[in-house]
């Protein structure tokens, strides 16, 4: 980030302290004013016209917002209006058009398809749009979803995501891998890894474009889909509309918005955001020892696949709990690819568990509801649950252990307390 330093004898540091570390730690734009910084935590729907007032505000210049279980709970699709969003350039300038929930009106979008391909072609909106569309119901989940919770480690750096920076969402659109193996006649053999690039340029020269790399034969890419609508409407701008790349099961930052361009090439992406961020290593690191400058793309793996998680919707902290039997209800989700076998609930700090009863999922790829009775009696309770899948997966007691300098792939035990009256 770059700005100006109003008074040069600060340091950073020290400029932190005199802007309000609240709002640094939150990821404001440093030179605002405390003041100035309330007002725009209170205005998520000026930053994103459309966002729902109610959203915690974790990056006003660039649009990053999530939603508080207490709104997410209400929907089994997301709306728009309360959609966690995220994106990594200012959405003012050239990019004002992504600060809405509107869909974009552009009528001659063009996706151009090279690299090491015999003949280039451009598939445009209307050519998919005459394509057939299939529906893919997905969690769409940053990776820093949960990293507020490393901190009881050490304090992973960017936004502190509670777990309200995903959704489950229906999308549309046209199923990605005819379109690859229509292109693959004509390809190199050589052209094994495909990168998506959106039309969000970086506001700096200087600066990495957002593009994201696939192996081509990654099986992922079978459901994945270029997807025209969200929710039965045709995706908002903050979401990526006109169109975006849906990978079911992979974490938000390999689903690029407004697909532009499409290179089929022999390496991977060159973007920063391939190569350093976005990035998980490949064994435990501890704080201080291992830092974001260490990351190289053979000690690390990009964030793929979600990792198995479950969350408890009901009942929150805030919520009233009356003792007796309470409904203790949430949701659990992974990667797709093994059916979730189980969420225990423990009401007892983790002494004992117990199987809480699953719904049939819309897909493998959604919400998994759930839900237990349990007796409560007056006082405070810790409410945990953990979700296992049929590989065997699950939920580690102290999610910390997973600990990394990005804080990505949060999927510690959920714990809630309660106080029961
Ligand atoms: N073109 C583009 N695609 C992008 C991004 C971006 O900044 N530009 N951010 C990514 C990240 S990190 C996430 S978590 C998701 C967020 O999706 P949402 O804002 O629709 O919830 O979009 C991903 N796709
Ligand atoms: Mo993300």
């Amino acid at each position: 980030m770059t700005y100006v330093l109003r008074q040069p004898n600060l340091s950073r540091r020290e400029f932190g302290l005199l802007a309000g570390t609240a709002g640094l730690a939150m990821g404001f734009a440093p030179g605002l004013t405390r003041r100035a910084l309330a007002d725009e935590a209170a205005n998520a729907a000026k930053i994103i016209a459309g966002k729902s007032p109610d959203m915690i505000v974790h990056n006003a210049k660039l649009g990053v917002m999530e939603t508080p279980l207490a709104l997410l709970r209400k929907y089994p699709h997301t709306p728009k209006e309360i959609l966690f969003n995220r994106l990594h350039f200012p959405v003012d300038g050239e990019r004002k058009w992504t600060a809405t929930t509107a869909a974009p009106d552009f009528k001659d979008w063009t996706i151009l398809v090279d690299g090491l391909v015999q003949r280039s072609r451009q598939v445009t909106l209307a050519d998919l749009m005459t394509m057939d569309q299939v529906k893919r119901v997905s969690v769409m989940q940053c990776a820093g979803n949960g990293r507020s919770y490393y901190a009881a480690k050490s304090k992973a750096p960017g936004g502190q995501w509670k777990h309200g920076g995903m959704g489950n969402i229906e999308w549309e659109g046209v199923p990605l891998r005819p379109l690859l193996d229509d292109l693959k006649l004509a390809a190199s053999s050589e052209a094994v890894w495909l990168t998506a690039n959106g039309r969000d340029d970086p506001p700096e020269r200087e600066a990495t474009d957002f593009a994201k790399s696939y192996h081509i034969d990654d099986p992922a890419l079978d459901n994945a889909i270029l997807a025209l609508k969200m929710n039965g409407e045709p995706i908002p701008a903050s979401h990526g509309g006109p169109v975006r790349l849906i990978i079911p099961g992979y974490y938000g930052n390999m689903n690029v918005k407004y697909v532009t361009n499409l290179l089929l090439d022999a390496a991977q992406s060159p973007s920063a955001f391939q190569s350093k961020a976005y990035r998980f290593p490949n064994h435990p690191v501890e704080p201080g020892k291992f830092t974001v400058a260490d990351y190289t793309t053979s000690n690390s793996r990009p964030t793929y696949g979600f990792q198995i998680m479950s969350v408890i919707f009901s009942p929150l902290a805030e919520d009233t709990v009356k003792h007796g039997t309470v409904e203790i209800a949430g949701v659990a989700w992974n990667d797709g690819t093994a059916p979730i076998t189980s969420v225990e609930v423990s009401t007892d700090g983790g002494a004992s568990w117990r199987d809480a009863m699953i719904e049939k999922p819309e897909s493998p790829w959604a919400w998994h509801h759930w839900k237990l009775p349990a007796k409560l009696a007056k006082g405070t309770t810790d409410i945990m649950c953990r979700a296992t899948d049929a590989f065997g997966r699950t939920q580690p007691l102290d999610g910390t252990a997973r600990w990394q300098p990005k804080g990505y792939e949060w999927n510690g035990v959920d714990r809630v307390t309660v106080t029961v009256t």
